[in-house]
This record gives C-alpha cells, structure tokens and sequence, in this order.
C-alpha cells in the first residue's frame, strides 16, 4: 500500500467552499458545485484537496464556528453530497483532507448550549469559564477575568448574565474555546475524527491546533503600546501540553488505522524549532505544520492592518531559514496563500498588467521548487489578485469588520483605516473563483455573497487552461515535476547568492541529480554572479518562465525581470 509519509511527493490544493462554485444560484459555493470542477483539480494534477469547514455552522466566521461536526451546513448541501463528493475525489485519484476545527465550537454546539445552562452542568468544565475580577461587578468594563483581547477585536471574554460567569473566545464571541484539560473534551474529539476517517476522509488541517493549552488562573498579557488590550496569543501559544495533546491524538485516532493518511498543524507563531519537535516523526504528533513567519514580515508595530514594506531579501532568508532547519528532521508545508491572506501577486509579486502573470509563475516556482509539501489556494494557480475594497460596505470578514468598527470607534477616520484593510483583508482570498469572463466570473447564476473581482474579464481558468506560458499551465507543469523529479520532493536544499537583492537562487541535490533554481524579484533584468551558472552552460532547462529566459540565462548569464527558470545536470 502507500508508504506513510506519502505527502512528501503530494501537492494539496485548498478549497474555500463559500467562494468556490455556486451550483444551485444562491450566490455561495457548496458541495455539488465542487463535484461540478474536480475535473479541474485533477487536470491540474494534485493529489489531495483540504476543505475549508463544511460542517454545521451559523456563519459567523464562514464556518470556523461549528455547531455539528457530523453534519453539514445547508449552505453546502448535505452529508450525502459530501459521501458522493468524497467518492467522486477517490476515483479521480484525489485524497480528501478535512478542516478540523476544535480549538473552539460554535457557542450554538450542543456542548456550549449545556455548558451554558448552569454552573453545574456536567458539561460546564467543557469550556473556560471564570468569574469576574475581584471586587469589580460582572459585566462592567474592567471586570474581565483577564486583560486578554480577542483576535477578532474587544475583549477575550464574554460574560455570560445568566449563570453570572464569564466564558472565553479568543476569536469571535461565537466562538468559545473548548477546554482541552477535559478528558471527556479529548474523547469527543477523537471520537468525531475516528467518524470521519472511517466515512474515507485522508487526514486533517488542525485550526489553529497550537492554542489549545490555556495557562491555569489565564494570567493578563503584556500590553502592546497603544493597545487597547493586553495580547493573549503571547500567553496561549505553544504552551508544553500541546505536545502531548498530539501525541494523545495519534494514539487514540491514528495509531491503528489502516489506512494513511495527512495531519497538518496550523500553528501561528511556531519557531522552526518547536516545528522540529512538532513533525520529528519519531514523536508521532502531527506531518507537517502551517508557520506563519513568512507570511507575518510585512506587518508594522501595530499589527497585521499596519503594512509595513518587505524586502526579498527578507522573505527569502526567512524562507531559506526553515528549508535548512528542518533539513534532517521534520517537514515544510508550503504557502504563499490561503483563506486568511492576501493574494501572492500582490502582496509579494508585482500585480501590474505588465509583470502579473510573469511574477506570479516565478512566485511559483520558487515556493515549488522547495523541500515540502506545497499549498496551492484556489485561484492561485491562475494569478488571481487582491480584489482591493475601497468602502466599508464591501467586506464581509468578521475580523475585517470588527477592526474597522472598533478602530473607528476609538477615533480613526475610516480613510485612516481602509488603506490596511484593503491591502491586508482576508476578503482578498474569499472573492469567487474567476472561472469565466462572463457574468460573475461563472461562480454564480445569482447574486455572489462577496463581489467578484473585476479583472475576471482577463484573469479567468477558462482563458488559460492549455494557453502555453499562462499560470494555470506554469503550475501545472511544477506540479508534474514534483511527481517526476525526485530531487524536487526528496532533494537537499542549498541557498545561493544570499546576499544578491534582486536574485533568489538556490540548488537542490539527490543521487546525482542537480537543479538550480533562478528567480528574479525585480522588473530589470539581473545580471547572474558568473560563478553562480559556471559549469551548467550545457543544463536542461526545466519550467521557464518563458523560452527567452531559458535562452538568455544559458547564452548571456542573464535573467529578464521577474522570470524565472530550473537547470538541470546529472
Ligand atoms: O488571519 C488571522 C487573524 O489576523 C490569523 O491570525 C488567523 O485568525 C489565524 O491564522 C487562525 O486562523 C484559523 O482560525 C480562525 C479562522 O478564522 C481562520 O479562518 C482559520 O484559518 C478561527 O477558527
């Protein structure tokens, strides 16, 4: 049968239900509008699909709030349509991951409803719950059991009137965190994946898998400059008993199934060594995790809506960093996008008419070209870019709309706040698939529940499927050379030209076979260090960005802006 770490050579493409194919005209994707284009997943050639949350929820968070985990939402369809989606995926050769959302439920789960009811309900210790501050009345500002501020704005704590407590959610106040010192909360979850698996589910994406040890007596947090609230992440991230929680999981879901499967950590704020301890395989806690360094340098003292200018350099030495530091033990996932960033091609490339499709192919292949498992999000492999909202009206993300409320609110302007939002909204991901230049992009035959992009009428999969030289073909052929290259999955990594401004470059070595990655983040031509191309005049050029790279690379030592190409020698 496979091997057990069969997602070494796997590429995964992330679905984002909501905003991928809309097939009853109601204006939100679901289920059957995903059968609808697996073909296009498996004409891609990926091998395995991670949904974001189909699961029985009220929405708040699009899903990340869950009130059933074993059913799914109307919205999407039903459980039937998942069994037959799940089906039709396996015959196409496609694994199906599943979102794994248990930091939190919905404060709609029956287990919140419960644990509501009294402060003697059996399910009371399912969550945290904690009175208010000492000598101060509950409810009145200042009487929070903690000065912890939630990641969607305001306070961490929600003080609940009728059983006279308060009950934590680091995100929204729809989403109160479960508490893992339970026993009975660890068996339920368990029970819930086991239900799953044996449904034919490959694996789980963990949500935010890393905060789920909370520190006894929820300590206050240092507080930021300027900040409102004291930072709760710092206090709950990462805590030692993560550790064994994992460990505890593999044993009671993983260990004895037959058949293998994908476990994926999302984990902000993880270093490259507690990642080592994470993905050792001899500790047996997750594959691989979701690190979120890269994706955290562009952001200012005030946070992720505080843009700050980003370097290549510093991209690529942070990236670089994690290539050698889980060189020997551990494994990469890696991600330029997913539901909760912005577009690649904006935010790291270069989004104009003239250097979009180039640098978001050269985006590609340098994140392809790495040791680990690549993340495609839908409509990155066709360049989609930040939509750009530029009125309040437009989003629909609870953080969007929380920060702008709770900004304005303590005396912004909403030109103040709009430049970050726009640049940095997770509403940049969740715009509809472009799949058509037609009407909504052929999303929706109704009203889409988040606008469409304008630049649908020339960034669309259907302008680019079998067009040499576009996206969707670029990423289809790094794809097929992860499957046909072994270097690519299984090679050494060696950075080069670190201290070059405008050249990323570095060299991947298995048995014999040797590549040399070349990118260029500029829009001038770069000039390569000679001694960096000696020896490889006679290479075979794999992937260019376009046969006139390929040619000046090998005859001039020089790469045209923002192309990209792989050398190859054995
Ligand atoms: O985008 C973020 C807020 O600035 C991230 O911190 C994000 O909230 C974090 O990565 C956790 O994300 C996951 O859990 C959230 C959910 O809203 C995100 O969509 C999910 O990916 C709560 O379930």
């Amino acid at each position: 049968d496979l091997p057990r770490d069969w997602w070494k050579s796997a590429v995964v493409y992330q679905i984002y239900p909501r905003s991928f194919a809309d097939s009853d005209g109601d204006g939100v994707g679901d289920l059957r509008g995903i059968i609808g284009r697996l073909d296009h997943l498996a004409d891609l050639g990926v091998d395995v699909v991670w949904l974001s949350p189909v699961y029985r929820s009220p929405q708040d968070d699009n899903g990340y709030d869950i009130s059933d985990y074993q059913d799914v939402d109307p919205v999407f369809g039903t459980l039937a349509d998942l069994d037959e989606l799940i089906a039709a995926a396996h015959q196409r050769g496609l694994r199906v991951v599943m979102d794994l959302v248990v930091n939190h439920t919905s404060d709609e789960h029956d287990w919140f409803l419960e644990s509501r009811s009294s402060t003697d309900s059996p399910r009371r210790d399912w969550y945290h719950w904690a009175p208010p501050r000492p000598g101060h009345v509950g409810g009145q500002p200042g009487a929070e059991p903690s000065n912890w501020g939630s990641f969607f704005s305001g306070s961490a704590w929600e003080w609940d009137e009728a059983s006279g407590e308060y009950y934590l959610h680091l995100f929204s106040r729809k989403q109160p965190d479960l508490n893992w010192e339970n026993p009975q909360v660890r068996q339920a979850v368990h029970a819930m994946m086991r239900w799953w698996l044996d449904r034919g589910v490959d694996g789980f994406r963990m949500d935010v898998i890393n905060l789920i040890d909370k520190p006894e007596g929820y300590p206050d947090g240092p507080v930021p400059q300027d900040g409102l609230w004291g930072d709760a992440f710092s206090m709950v991230a990462t805590r030692p008993k993560v550790h064994e929680h994992l460990q505890e999981m593999h044993r009671e879901v993983f260990a004895d199934h037959p058949h293998a499967f994908l476990t994926v950590g999302e984990m902000p704020g993880v270093t490259v060594d507690q990642a080592r301890l994470f993905t050792d395989p001899a500790r047996r806690e997750v594959d691989m995790v979701f690190q979120f360094e890269h994706v955290d340098l562009d952001a200012g003292p005030g946070g992720k809506f505080d843009v700050a200018p980003l370097s290549m350099p510093r991209l690529r030495e942070n990236l670089m960093a994690w290539q050698t530091g889980l060189a020997d033990v551990g494994w990469n996932s890696l991600y330029w996008d997913n539901h909760d960033q912005p577009r690649v091609v904006s935010r790291f490339g270069d989004d104009d008419a003239v250097w979009r499709s180039r640098s978001a192919r050269t985006l590609a292949t340098v994140l392809h070209l790495m040791r680990g498992t690549p993340y495609v999000y839908q409509g990155e492999e066709i360049g989609m870019t930040n939509v750009g909202f530029t009125s309040p009206e437009q989003f629909r993300d609870i953080e969007s709309v929380n920060y702008l409320r709770e900004q304005t609110a303590t005396g912004r302007t909403v030109e103040e706040v709009l430049p970050g939002l726009s640049a940095k909204s997770r509403d940049n991901a969740r715009t509809p698939v472009q799949w058509t230049a037609g009407t909504h992009a052929g999303f929706t035959t109704g009203e889409p529940w988040i606008a469409v992009a304008d630049n649908h009428t020339e960034i669309n999969v259907e302008s680019q499927v079998g067009v040499e030289g576009s996206v969707l073909e670029h990423y289809r052929d790094l794809i097929r050379l992860r499957h046909t290259e072994t270097a690519v999955a299984h090679g050494d990594v060696e950075p080069l030209a670190t201290d070059h401004p405008d050249l990323w470059a570095y060299a991947r070595r298995h048995e014999g076979t040797e590549l040399l990655v070349l990118a260029a983040f500029t829009r001038e031509e770069v000039v390569l260090p000679p001694e960096l191309v000696q020896g490889w005049a006679d290479a075979e050029v794999l992937v260019p960005t376009s046969p006139e790279a390929a040619r000046s690379v090998l005859a001039d030592g020089t790469l045209p802006g923002w192309e990209s190409v792989v050398l190859r020698r054995m």
